[in-house]
């Protein structure tokens, strides 16, 4: 087992969200990248996923905007068409590679289709072996809707999501920890706000009472938002309503907060975040850990099309440097 001690961890945790790059995240499971394939008319196979994964990782320069890039089990395993495992050829561009480690979700009995996210039987072991292959850093995510979270759901993800991240640190790994507030839906902001309080809450209480060390962490929240099919507020009110619910329940020692960007169009995260960036008195580093917003674009304009891939890294490489902008140049 590789052990890290905890200035180790700070580092790879501060290495990941200063200086205004963000990480990349491409662990989409086997089953959610498979659709998206094939939503784009890629028929999906480990052969294009991988394929697509290289894509994203070669695009030249990405390193100048991106800190690190979450794979699943599958993309950590496989190699590049030139014989490199993808998480050694990360480390040589300059990319730190981290894993998802949960295994997905399952609702809670009674508890009004509340989710629970798994995979917390044998982590030690899977760590140890992702540390040995190269991991710098682990993703595990819980999920709430605002219609269905409660304190219970809140508590036994918090629970799990620590339990995770002590695991990780015990094997030299930065656990992120993500506590995503699903932005699907009609409600309004101080939904969202109420929500979001909730899951940080008791996600915190949880990590103290674990002994996590939080300089050691990385935190990937929601921004706090209306749904997606209510009517849009000002990314300024976006990002203080973020800010506020942030200040009060993540504590300063927290080593940097990457967001997720959950469905919204690029423009509008890299605006959330611009916003928030500027907001004077952080304690802590802010960027992007985003998913969609970064490469949904590059998808679709390679399409399974070798010689659309100059001009899908144009496409994933633009969207890096406007989220790096936002992180890094404050409104
Ligand atoms: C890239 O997608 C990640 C894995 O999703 P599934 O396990 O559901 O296939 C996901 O955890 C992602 O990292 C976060 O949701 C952030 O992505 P977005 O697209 O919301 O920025």
């Amino acid at each position: 087992m590789t052990t890290l001690p905890a200035t180790a961890l700070a580092d790879v945790a501060q290495q990941l969200t200063s200086g205004g790059r963000g990480i990349l995240a491409a662990d989409e499971s086997i089953k959610t990248m498979s659709t998206r394939l094939e939503q784009e008319g890629v028929p999906a196979s480990a052969t294009t996923r991988r394929d697509y994964r290289e894509l994203l990782l070669t695009a030249e320069g990405l390193s100048a905007s991106i800190s690190g890039i979450i794979l699943c089990d599958e993309t950590f395993g496989q190699d590049l068409a030139d014989g490199r495992p993808f998480p050694v050829a990360a480390h040589e561009l300059g990319i730190l590679p981290g894993i998802k480690v949960d295994t997905g979700t399952t609702a809670l009995p009674g508890h009004g289709g509340a989710l629970i996210t798994e995979g917390l039987d044998g982590l030690g072991a899977r760590l140890a072996s992702y540390a040995y292959r190269g991991a710098a850093f682990a993703k595990w995510r819980a999920v709430f809707d605002v219609h269905t979270v409660t304190h219970y759901s809140a508590g036994a993800n918090g629970h799990a999501l620590a339990r995770y991240a002590a695991l990780c640190q015990q094997h030299g790994i930065v656990p992120i920890v993500e506590p995503e507030v699903l932005c699907t839906g009609a409600h309004d902001l101080s939904a969202s706000v109420q929500a979001t309080r909730l899951a940080l809450s008791a996600l915190f209480t949880e990590l103290v009472d674990a002994a996590v060390d939080l300089t050691g962490i990385v935190l990937k929240p929601n921004f706090v938002t209306p749904g997606l099919d209510a009517p849009a507020v000002p990314p300024a009110d976006v990002a203080a309503a973020t800010f506020a619910v942030l200040r009060e329940l993540v504590p300063a020692e927290v080593a940097g907060i990457a967001f997720l960007s959950g469905g919204h169009p690029t423009s509008r995260v890299c605006a959330f975040l611009s916003e928030l960036a500027a907001i004077d008195g952080r304690p802590w580093p802010v960027t992007f850990s985003f998913g969609r917003a970064l490469v949904s674009a590059a998808l679709h304009t390679w399409g399974g099309t070798t010689s659309e891939v100059p001009a899908a890294h144009r496409v994933l490489l633009q969207n890096c440097r406007d989220a790096s902008a936002a992180a890094a140049h404050p409104a």
